[in-house]
């Protein structure tokens, strides 16, 4: 018989802090929009998320992990949008983010979920807070959720608070 575990992106309950960056702030501000309808729909309580704010994406992955070691929040989500100029300083912006928000992932064990956009364009970004590609603020809010609960289902330490 086969052990299956699909967990639902349920909120209640749960205490989430979000990281939004300020850079690019149009857009960060509409991923947070969408995170925030999300954890709603999802029965998070407004009393139970935290949002800090960051000046840019090379920031985020201090911020979360301060949030993460804190003990205060079950999961962190992380918005930011890093556009592309014309050096190479996106690349290393980029890499930044990814890199440390995966680490934050790995070495707390708390869900991190990661919501930077990476575009060439702005046309791209905006198409990414609530244009023809939906809003990614609220897809990776309901996959932090989604982390939180599976997390708790196979009894990962630290996770049945
Ligand atoms: N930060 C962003 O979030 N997005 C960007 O597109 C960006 N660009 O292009 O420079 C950016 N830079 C700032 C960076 O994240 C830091 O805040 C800054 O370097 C101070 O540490």
């Amino acid at each position: 018989m086969v052990v299956e575990h699909s967990c639902k992106p349920d909120g209640s309950g749960l205490r989430i802090a979000i990281a939004v960056a300020r850079f690019n702030h149009e857009v960060t501000e509409g991923l947070l929009r969408g995170a925030l309808a999300a954890l709603e729909s999802a029965g998070t309580a407004s009393g139970d998320i935290t949002v800090v704010r960051v000046p840019g994406a090379f920031e985020l992955p201090q911020a979360c992990q301060w949030l993460a070691v804190g003990g205060a929040h079950d999961a962190v989500v992380a918005l930011g949008a890093v556009i592309r100029g014309e050096t190479d300083h996106y690349d290393y912006v980029c890499n930044a983010a990814t890199d440390g928000i995966l680490r934050v992932n790995l070495d707390t064990g708390v869900p991190v979920a990661f919501g930077v956009l990476t575009c060439d364009t702005d046309e791209q970004a905006h198409d990414r807070i609530g244009g023809r590609h939906g809003n990614k603020g609220s897809d990776v809010a309901l996959a932090a959720l989604e982390m939180v609960r599976l997390r708790r289902a196979l009894g990962s330490p630290a996770s049945r608070r």
